[in-house]
C-alpha cells in the first residue's frame, strides 16, 4: 500500500496537507450530534460534550478503573504501563476488555452513534485505555498526533478514526486537562527521527520519537491558539485521530483520571506498518481480535 503520510524517515520536517474528510458521508450515518455540532467537530477536529453520564454513571467507572490500578493481578500484566523512575501506574491499556462495566462503555449508544456518524461506517475499538494522574505526581503527554504513531507503527492507512476520552474527575487549570490545537487535524506532520526497536515500551511512558517539532507546532497554533478543555466528570471529549494535543503533569492536589477510547472505521482495518517493523501487540492496536461493536441498551 502507498504511504502517503511519510514520518520519520530521512527528511526534514513537512507539513503534508490531510487528503481524507474530517466527517465522512456527510455526517449521514448516525446521528449521534447534531449539525451545529457535527460542523463545529470538522472545524476545530474536537469537541466537548458536557453531562453526556450522570454522577452515578461516572462513579461506577472511576471506582472500577480505581479498583484496577490498585488490583495486582492487573498491575503485573503488560497492559500496566508504568511513570518512568518507579511503580506508579501513567496507563492501562485494553479496559474495555479487562473491566466489567468500562467493557460495555464504547456500546453505548451516547458514544457509539457520534463514532458511526463521523467515521460514515460500522466500527471498532482500536484502542482503549485508561490515563492515570494522580495528585502532585501524574506526569505529562507531549504534545503529538496519534495518528502519526498508528499510521507509521501500527499500519493504520487512513485518517479514519476518532478518540473519545470521558472525563472521571473534574479536569481543570491545574491538575493537567487534555489541551488541543483547533484545526492541527487538517494536516499531518511529518516528524524527524527513527524509530527504534520496541520503541512503545519507552514512548508510552516519555514520547521523544513521532514527536511534531517546534516550528510546526509554533505554525499551526499561531491562529487558533491552544484549547485547555475544562469540564466536570461525565463531560467526554471526541477529537480527530489526527489533532494534535497534549496535557501537562498534574501538580494539583486533585487527580485526573480518564478513559480513552478509540474507534476506528472498519473500511480502515490495519496492515502491515509503515516503518517496515514489527507490529505491535494486539492490546496496544487491536489487528487480529476486531470486534464491530453493536449498541447497547441504556436508559436515558
Ligand atoms: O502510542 C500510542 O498509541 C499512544 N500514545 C500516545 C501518547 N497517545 C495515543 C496513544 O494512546
Ligand atoms: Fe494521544
Amino acid at each position: 500500500m502507498r504511504d502517503f503520510y511519510v514520518s520519520r524517515r530521512d527528511r526534514a520536517a513537512a507539513l503534508i496537507a490531510r487528503r481524507e474528510p474530517v466527517v465522512y458521508e456527510g455526517g449521514e450515518y448516525a446521528d449521534g450530534l447534531s449539525p451545529d455540532r457535527l460542523q463545529q467537530y470538522e472545524q476545530n477536529g474536537f469537541i466537548v460534550l458536557e453531562n453526556v453520564f450522570d454522577a452515578d454513571e461516572v462513579s461506577i467507572l472511576r471506582e472500577e478503573v480505581e479498583a484496577m490500578s490498585r488490583d495486582p493481578d492487573i498491575r503485573a500484566r503488560p497492559e500496566a504501563v508504568r511513570e518512568r523512575g518507579g511503580e506508579a501506574l501513567r496507563s492501562i491499556f485494553r479496559v474495555h476488555e479487562l473491566g466489567k462495566h468500562l467493557a460495555e462503555l464504547p456500546r453505548n449508544p451516547r458514544l457509539l452513534d457520534v463514532a458511526r456518524q463521523i467515521l460514515g461506517s460500522e466500527v471498532y475499538i482500536h484502542q482503549s485505555r485508561a490515563n492515570i494522574k494522580p495528585g502532585f505526581r501524574g506526569k505529562e503527554f507531549y504534545w503529538h498526533s496519534d495518528f502519526e504513531t498508528w499510521h507509521v507503527e501500527d499500519g493504520m492507512p487512513a485518517m479514519r478514526a476518532v478518540s473519545c476520552s470521558v472525563l472521571l474527575n473534574d479536569n481543570n487549570t491545574c491538575n493537567g486537562p487534555l489541551m488541543l490545537i483547533p484545526g492541527s487535524h487538517r494536516q499531518f506532520v511529518a516528524c524527524v527521527g527513527e524509530t527504534p526497536e520496541d520503541n512503545y515500551l519507552k514512548s508510552l511512558r516519555k514520547q521523544e520519537i513521532g514527536v511534531p517539532d517546534e516550528c510546526s507546532l509554533r505554525l499551526l497554533s499561531e491562529d487558533a491558539g491552544v484549547t485547555p478543555v475544562i469540564a466536570s466528570p461525565g463531560s467526554v471529549i471526541f477529537f480527530d485521530c489526527n489533532t494534535l494535543h497534549s496535557s501537562a503533569a498534574n501538580l494539583s492536589p486533585w487527580p485526573r483520571n480518564n478513559v480513552f477510547m478509540v474507534y476506528n472505521s472498519v473500511q480502515n482495518m490495519l496492515v502491515e506498518p509503515f516503518h517496515g517493523m514489527a507490529p505491535r501487540p494486539e492490546h496496544i492496536a487491536a489487528r487480529e481480535h476486531v470486534q464491530t461493536l453493536s449498541p447497547i441498551a441504556v436508559h436515558s
